[in-house]
């Protein structure tokens, strides 16, 4: 190893006895938490459990580096770490386990994830932000193997903007000059994700304060790890990133899970280099060891051999630490025994308290309906049915909400015929309980504070005949200026986003008139842009990460689903990251340069603002809107709109754009086309050739797909027209068939239309290259005025022959 052991020698801080021995109750008591979890699932009082045990001292050594401000970002080994820095109490532990959904009971998911999940709460009920400094955070954890790497790269990422970018001082919330480490954690299998090496790659680029540990047990579920890395190292394979005296990287070290001095010393040595020097860590923890198997879905005995078995037990890490206490003259075995035998009754009590808690709830509710149908019953002429449906409510054994309420909606069905004087009381308690419901399980998917986007004042932008003619980027140019200047926390990166302000020049001359830390380069590596971007948002920044092309979305897109999109859900809105993603798709030239990929992004960004702006005045708006509140968001802009003229407005910076508000481009009386993007211009060139043969065409332009047309103006238009076809670049059932969907379910047109509701979209495969190209694979302007003569043809043959 590079690192000589006796400079981590030092870092070895004299422990008191005392110390040691809560080290050894944190242990055991993880572990029996662990050992009493699985037999829960057994029992069938939880559906799946994974656990930290064989873990746990490595993760004691790691709390004890960790400082208040600090952040984690790691995966669901890490209980013992949670446990030791007091942010999860068993009690909190077992209440994830069993899904309780009451965000005092589990509050980092509010029984929304499987067990395993940690996460601190960063944020108060009305959306402010806590004192971040004073506390020990923890990134919300997500299920796919390695995706907490490029967010803790952006957690990392922070601490270095914190301390660099001097317009960042006065935040003391959030930052202590960039003292803050990010403290990441991965299994040894996990390293063979791509994302792990694009955020270590980056990680040593940036030189951040970031220490990744890899719990490395040898396996990744059944497989060992000849299958995963080469050479069996990951340390030894990524010694290439090591730093010398000459040249900058990381700092390596490799250390066993059952060495609790070595575990110690490593970790303070790698908080203190990564705090104190800006320098990435990666400690390589191996010799771990799984006692219980992967998780409760299967056993390891199908796959490990007697003797990796028996290994396991000689070398598992709570027995060493037992051997190393007594062998120091620490405390003796009766002494151990005692503080085990105190956890693990700790562990049941908890472990009880959780289960009470958590059924008490459920049964109460099933009280309440089994009363209501009887009482219903008495009352109905289906009464001996009704009776037996509650006495056999009444046997469930351990019953979940499921069973209640699904049989209160089978009696309801039942009661269908009968008054409201014998179901009035049931039914008033169903609808009561759906809000509930609604509550617990499927809010704040978006900000529900006065921070939501949706409630942002809008201010009109003040356009006139003296407003410039500028090109569309000049716009955006004169947007990021005023921000850049008003606002420290605003900074954009992202592929020749930085010396020559993006590839379209939005951000031209902007590095040089704010600095590097505020506009800046990074490497081509766009999953990691998004985590960076979403690392830096979780700790109080405004972050634009900006992908060069939609087409390459794809490569952040996972980032952006599992992570960004599904955080303040998934935490019940106790964390925020108010990222704002910058784009641009849609009309150009080619296979990878030219998509329009809206239904995808539709289908897998629910949580976050899908903006879709005609031009940059709309763009710059949009932005301005965004940046006032907390829904994260992607913003894609028209690739062919930078150099098109447009009027720049007089209030820039100030003016708004309303999220969910359709702008009606054109009225007309004969047919509703809805659109967007770089569409909105060829739709308007089609309406004024239809106009010329008599048909007049109402145009709206959607602007944002999510939220979508929350005024129903859409709704309206068809009431008037009462024809309606959605038109994009899409494949066909991707955006267009979302809108139909949206305005067919939230507005009520059925009856008002006409004509049967079409789609207009792009074939079905990506664009061929060329001018030709785009006329024969996207939708023209003449495929737009034989759509719509079509359609009046169908209705009036006479007035309008076909073509
Ligand atoms: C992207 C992704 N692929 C597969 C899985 C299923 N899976 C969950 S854990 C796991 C093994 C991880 O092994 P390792 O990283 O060594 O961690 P360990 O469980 O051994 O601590 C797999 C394959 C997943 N969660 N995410
Ligand atoms: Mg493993």
């Amino acid at each position: 190893m590079a690192v000589k052991s006796q400079s981590r020698a030092s870092e070895l801080p004299t422990l008191e006895r005392k110390e040691i021995l809560d080290d050894f109750r944190v242990a055991v008591l993880s572990r029996h938490a662990s050992l009493m979890g699985r037999k829960e699932v057994f029992m069938g009082k939880a559906k799946f459990g994974i656990f930290g045990d064989g873990k746990e001292l490595a993760q004691i050594a790691m709390a004890k580096a960790f400082k208040k401000g600090d952040f984690r970002a790691g995966y669901y080994r890490d209980q013992t770490f949670m446990m030791a820095l007091g942010e999860l109490t068993v009690q909190q532990y077992f209440a994830q386990l069993y899904a309780h959904t009451n965000v005092e009971a589990d509050p980092a998911s509010a029984g929304r994830l499987m067990n395993g999940h940690f996460a601190t709460r960063t944020i108060h009920e009305d959306g402010t932000w806590k004192e971040l400094t004073s506390l020990n955070n923890s990134a919300a954890d997500i299920s796919p193997t390695a995706a907490q790497m490029p967010k803790l790269l952006g957690l990392a990422y922070a601490s270095k903007l914190f301390r660099e970018n001097k317009g960042l001082k006065n935040l003391t919330q959030f930052s202590v000059n960039g003292n803050e480490v990010a403290w990441g954690t991965i299994g040894n299998a996990s390293t063979s994700e791509g994302m792990f090496f694009e955020s270590i790659n980056a990680a040593g680029v940036l030189q951040v304060p970031m220490v990744i540990s890899v719990w490395d047990d040898g396996y990744g579920i059944s497989v060992p790890q000849e299958y995963h890395t080469t050479k069996g190292s990951i340390s030894e394979i990524l010694m290439g990133f090591q730093r010398t005296e000459s040249e900058k990287g990381f700092e390596i070290l490799r250390v066993k899970g059952w060495d609790y001095e070595a575990l110690l010393q490593a970790f303070a040595y790698a908080g203190n280099v990564a705090r104190n020097e800006h320098v990435p860590v990666l400690i390589h923890v191996d010799e771990m060891t799984q006692p219980q198997g992967h998780s409760t879905s299967g056993s390891h005995e199908r796959y490990k051999s007697a003797e990796r078995l028996q290994w396991e037990k000689d070398w598992d890490c709570i027995a060493k630490f037992r051997e190393y206490i007594i062998s120091n003259g620490i405390a003796n075995a009766d002494q151990l025994d005692e503080i085990e035998s105190e956890a693990k009754t700790e562990v049941k009590r908890q472990k009880e308290a959780a289960w009470n808690d958590f059924s008490k709830e459920i049964k109460e509710e099933l009280e309440q309906a089994i009363q209501l149908i009887r009482s219903a019953a008495e009352k109905s002429n289906r009464k001996v049915v009704l009776l037996q449906i509650a006495d056999d409510l009444k046997k469930t054994i351990n019953p979940i909400r499921k069973d209640v309420i699904s049989t209160v909606r089978k009696v309801l069905l039942l009661l269908r015929a009968e008054p409201e004087s014998v179901k009035g009381e049931l039914k008033a308690w169903y609808e009561s309980q759906s809000k509930n419901n609604f509550d617990r399980y499927s809010s704040h998917l978006y900000t529900e504070t006065v921070f939501s986007s949706l409630k942002m004042k809008e201010v009109p932008a003040q356009i006139d005949e003296k407003s410039p003619m500028v090109d569309g980027r000049e716009v955006l140019q004169a947007f990021f200026d005023y921000t850049l200047e008003h606002d420290s926390r605003f900074f954009a990166f992202g592929e020749d986003v930085g010396k020559i302000g993006d590839v379209n020049q939005a951000f031209a001359g902007l590095q040089a008139k704010h600095g590097e830390w505020r506009v800046t380069d990074t490497g081509i590596r766009e999953c990691t842009i998004i985590g960076q971007g979403i690392g830096a948002a979780l700790r109080g920044l405004r972050p634009m990460a900006e992908i060069q092309y939609l087409d390459y979305l794809l490569y952040g897109l996972q980032m952006l689903s599992d992570d960004l999109a599904s955080l303040h859900y998934r935490t019940k809105g106790g964390q925020k990251a108010p990222l704002i993603v910058r784009t641009r798709g849609h009309r150009l030239e080619g296979v990878w340069h030219a998509g329009s990929p809206m239904g995808m992004i539709l289908s897998s960004l629910r949580g976050m603002m899908v903006c879709v702006p005609r031009d940059m005045t709309q763009a710059a708006g949009m932005y301005n809107t965004l940046l006032k509140s907390d829904d994260p968001a992607i913003v894609i802009e028209c690739l062919n709109g930078y150099r098109l003229k447009e009027r720049l407005p007089h209030n820039m910076g100030e003016y708004t754009v309303a999220l969910g508000k359709p702008e009606i481009l054109q009225q007309g009386q004969d047919v509703t086309i809805v659109t967007y993007g770089s569409m909105c211009r060829i739709v308007m060139e089609a309406a004024a050739e239809l106009a010329e043969i008599g048909i007049s065409v109402e145009v709206i332009d959607v602007q944002t797909l999510l939220p979508f047309d929350t005024y129903g103006i859409i709704g309206k238009s068809i009431q008037k027209t009462n024809r309606v076809i959605f038109a994009d670049e899409d494949v066909p059932g991707g955006a267009t068939a979302f809108m139909l969907q949206q305005v067919m379910d939230h507005q009520d047109i059925f009856r008002h239309l006409d004509s049967e509701p079409q789609t207009l979209a792009a074939k079905a495969h990506r664009p061929a290259y060329s001018s030709d190209g785009d006329y024969f694979s996207k939708p023209s302007a003449d495929d737009v005025v034989e759509k719509v003569y079509q359609m009046m043809h169908e209705s009036n043959p006479k007035k309008f022959p076909s073509l």
